[in-house]
């Protein structure tokens, strides 16, 4: 008899998975609402899952089996159509309770905009929070296609939480964020400057807390890297260049809190094709 992998992120066994023992606790959130150009964040949680059953569970980096301290995959967020605005609420109210369980919760989405959602549950115990986040674009408009709730608002709205965020691998952003950028001196760092050097590394660390939620938009690496999504924009991270891919890091040197999301792509093939700047804010 071959082998059963169970379906859940990284395959565990009982032993392994049991939210009761769990350190760790993954919220697949399949939405794909208010995406802008390519669609396709809905697939992402599940492509998540699946690609993780197939990854070797001894991390090579750390030298052990992070896995031991148990990861939990949690039932996943169901899409709430009467708006962006009811599905952010929606992943605050299954978020609160790992959070509150005292779960390191990681989120798989889905689009960024359930990402306020998620910071919002983790705030409820992590006062002094701060957010890391990773991404081609700021995300900072007050409203776009006409809801405030839009992926391409969800910094501003985290900012409104009274959150304060680094934003790393920046390189596509408007007028309008650009004037808040400076009105409300939020800490962006360029792509560009994560590329001259690792000062950027330090400038991060300098406008974090201790307790450090990381959100990573995959539109933050190269489309290199990452040709799927939704929103490609040249000239981003690699493996080597993001938060956790050196010993100098931030997300290494904090004891903090964790979430992420990420888009996975609906047609690989295409979005290659299509690679270049464009004002469609991912
Ligand atoms: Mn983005």
């Amino acid at each position: 008899m071959p082998e059963v992998v169970p379906d859940n992120f990284l395959g565990l066994p009982a032993r392994e998975s049991d939210y009761r023992t769990a350190r760790f606790a993954v919220l697949p959130i399949p939405y794909d609402s208010t995406t802008s150009y390519a669609v396709g964040t809905r697939d992402g949680p599940r492509a998540i899952i699946t690609a993780s059953q197939q990854v070797e569970l001894y991390d090579e980096a750390l030298g052990r089996e992070s896995l031991r301290a148990g990861v939990a995959t949690l039932d996943p967020v169901h899409p709430d159509m009467r708006g962006p605005e009811q599905m952010v609420q929606a992943v605050y109210a299954a978020a609160r309770k790992p959070v509150r369980d005292g779960k390191f919760v990681i989120g798989l989405g889905g689009e960024h905009s359930v990402t306020s959602g998620l910071v919002r549950a983790v705030q409820g115990r992590y006062r002094g929070l701060s957010v890391l986040q990773v991404d081609a674009h700021a995300d900072l408009r007050d409203k776009y296609q006409g809801t405030p709730w839009s992926h391409a608002c969800v910094m501003r709205r985290i900012h409104e939480l009274g959150v304060p965020a680094v934003a790393v691998g920046i390189r596509n952003y408007s007028a309008e964020e650009s004037r808040f950028i400076r009105s409300a001196g939020k800490q962006i760092i360029s792509a560009r400057s994560c590329r001259q050097g690792p000062g950027w590394i330090g400038d991060a660390v300098a406008g974090l807390t201790d307790e450090v939620f990381v959100t990573i938009d995959i539109d933050g690496f190269d489309p290199a890297f990452a040709p799927g999504t939704g929103t490609p924009e040249p000239g981003g991270l690699d493996w080597y260049r993001r938060p956790g891919g050196s010993a100098a890091d931030p997300a290494e040197q904090r004891d903090g809190v964790s979430g992420g999301e990420a888009a996975v792509p609906a047609d690989r093939a295409g979005f290659v094709k299509r690679a270049g700047g464009g004002r469609c804010p991912g």
